[in-house]
């Protein structure tokens, strides 16, 4: 039992009783309970194996028996009771967006819909739109998303895979056979998002790893096994490959399997060029006319034999890096050491999970000297967004907090919705009390690309906004981006002195990486963000550095590798001298 099952179950019984219409404070019990059991400081799921989980704010004693049963014996018979009652296929209509409980109970009920695949074909034969409480266009919208779920399930989050790939990877480690390790394809060149796993192992025992490797926990089937090369289905959705290579070939299968097919591509003909083949397994003098290969042990000397500085995986796409690299023009990209500090956190005032004091703490361990907090703004009412009283009342409770630590500060920020015509949440005299401001979009996502630009633009004119968040609204695998001119936005940041967000939600990853090369040359600056809800998002940070380094970008092209001296100095000075 773990703890994100745990959640799981309560999160489940939470669905099934708004399903039977059971009382809302009960299911509210659930689903707060499962909140609490998600973002507990501590190890909750031994707790309640224990029968120890006393005085914890939102478990209540029904809530404590049921979670003790859990964790003991792995299940609980009042949830598999619930579940009987309904489909097993009916739980995946909740993960389609625009239904709910509500809607879900309807279709059930009225038209037997109890899967994705009933649901397509109710909507499909137009017997969804003369439903109470759904109409023509709903039904237009869930067979947009059910073809968008289509696309999307042969992709994953890089939050989905992370722990996966670093398990598997200590798993390789630990083999007596092992010598090297390494992931390689997308999510080496860090990709938003990934098809899937790509593992490799250097090893003079190939069959007795890919043997190991079928025993792995997590794995559903066996796709393919074979002596060098395995393939498993996870039960969490991926694919994973793991091939297993010599120690002589293991530089060139890192350098082949880490991709992309285009960079490969390129760099294949330019060994070409030279009377060298190049391959997976090693690089050869075409005929006894070629040139010898110089001897190759490490990724790195691959691109030195071919007269290129070694280009990081992150850059790998063919959009320039070995002209780059040719020229010995590559940038120093960034790296998760250079960063002092960060913006868009949230607390509990919003829609977080944890208090300053806690957030503060957080932000302590991992190393940083600053945090900026940026709650939600007033309009955003579904996240509890603070009102001008509450926002004053935190700006003073961090002064306090500041004034109590010399050696770390927290900036007081806001993330304030930027309403339809542009205009802000807060009165200029309010946001002049802030520390810095993230200007975000939270509504009305359907204006049209001119009209939304213009709105952004406006805002990020405010000489108080210092910076734009998540710049699309997109939310990966599952809500597209709204329509925004990108090209345009970056000019007005250059502009107006604006920094771009790089929000580095796993959800997000916003703005994308496709845009940075350009923003970092008209000299706008990136700010890290994690956005995180709870303190354990704050290590979202990693994938934010690693998506900046697949934007090009240095250490010096992002604001929070300021240090937190130079950081107060810089939001001190009017916008336009940043
Ligand atoms: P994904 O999994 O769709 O997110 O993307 P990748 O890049 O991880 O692609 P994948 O898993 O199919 O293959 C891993 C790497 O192997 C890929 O980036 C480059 C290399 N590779 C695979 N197939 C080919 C190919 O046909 N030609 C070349 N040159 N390289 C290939
Ligand atoms: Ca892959
Ligand atoms: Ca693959
Ligand atoms: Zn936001």
């Amino acid at each position: 039992m773990n703890r994100e099952t745990m959640a799981d179950v309560l999160e489940e019984i939470a669905l099934m009783m708004e399903l039977k219409d059971e009382n809302p404070f009960k299911i509210k019990a659930y689903r707060g309970g499962a909140e609490v059991v998600r973002n507990y400081a501590d190890d909750i799921v031994a707790l309640a194996a224990a029968g120890n989980l006393v005085g914890i704010k939102g478990i209540g004693e029904a809530l404590r028996d049921k979670l003790h049963i859990l964790a003991t014996t792995g299940k609980l018979p009042f949830h598999e009771n619930l579940r009987a009652e309904f489909p097993s296929t009916l739980f995946d209509l909740f993960d389609i967006p625009g239904l709910g409980a509500k809607k879900i109970k309807v279709l059930f009920r009225d038209l037997k819909v109890a899967s994705v695949e009933d649901l397509q074909m109710a909507c499909e034969q137009d017997r969804v739109a003369s439903l109470a409480g759904f109409g023509p266009k709903t039904q237009a919208n869930l067979l947009e998303s059910l073809q968008r779920m289509r696309t999307y399930a042969k992709q994953f989050r890089l939050s989905a895979v992370a722990p996966i790939i670093e398990n598997f990877l200590d798993l390789l480690r630990e083999h007596p056979e092992t010598l090297r390790v390494a992931v390689c394809g997308s999510y080496r060149r860090s990709k938003e998002v990934v098809g899937d796993i790509d593992l490799l192992v250097a090893t003079s025992q190939p069959a007795q790893l890919t043997q190991y490797v079928a025993g792995f926990p997590g794995i559903d089937h066996v796709m393919v096994h074979g002596d060098t090369k395995i393939s498993v289905r996870l039960s969490a959705g991926p694919q994973c490959d793991v091939r297993a290579v010599s120690n002589t070939q293991f530089p060139f299968a890192l350098q082949y399997f880490t991709g992309s097919k285009e960079h490969n591509v390129a760099i294949r003909q330019r060994a070409q060029d030279r009377g060298w083949t190049l391959n997976e397994y090693g690089m050869l003098p075409i005929d006894s006319t070629s040139a010898p290969v110089p001897p190759i042990c490490e990724e790195a000397e691959i691109y030195r034999a071919l007269d290129l500085d070694p280009i990081e995986p992150e850059m790998r796409e063919n959009l320039g890096e070995i002209e780059a690299a040719e020229r010995h023009e590559l940038p120093r990209l960034i790296d998760i050491e250079n960063l002092r500090g960060t913006f868009h956190n949230h607390t509990q005032a919003s829609d977080g999970s944890h208090s300053l004091a806690e957030m503060k703490a957080a932000a302590e361990d991992l190393g940083l000297a600053y945090l900026g907090i940026a709650d939600h703004s007033k309009s955003s009412a579904q996240a509890n967004g603070l009102d001008e009283i509450r926002l004053l009342a935190q700006i003073a409770e961090i002064r306090e907090i500041n004034a109590a630590d010399d050696t770390f500060t927290i900036f007081a920020g806001s993330e304030v919705d930027i309403h339809k015509d542009g205009l802000l949440d807060f009165e200029d005299e309010i946001l002049a009390q802030l520390d810095y401001c993230v200007a975000s979009v939270h509504s009305a996502f359907t204006l049209d690309e001119d009209l939304m630009t213009k709105r952004i633009i406006r805002a990020m004119e405010n000489p108080h906004v210092t910076m734009l968040g998540h710049v699309s609204g997109r939310l990966l695998l599952k809500r597209d981006a709204y329509a925004v001119n990108h090209a345009k936005i970056i000019d007005a940041a250059a502009e107006t002195r604006t920094i771009i967000e790089l929000n580095c939600n796993p959800r997000r990853l916003d703005m994308d990486w496709r845009w940075w090369r350009r923003a970092r040359d008209k000299g706008v600056l990136c700010s890290i963000n994690p956005d995180a809800h709870t303190t354990a998002q704050l290590q979202f940070l990693r994938f934010g550095v690693n998506v900046a380094r697949k934007g090009w970008l240095r250490r010096e092209d992002v604001v929070n590798t300021k240090s937190r001296e130079e950081m107060a100095a810089f939001l001190a000075l009017p916008k336009h001298l940043r």
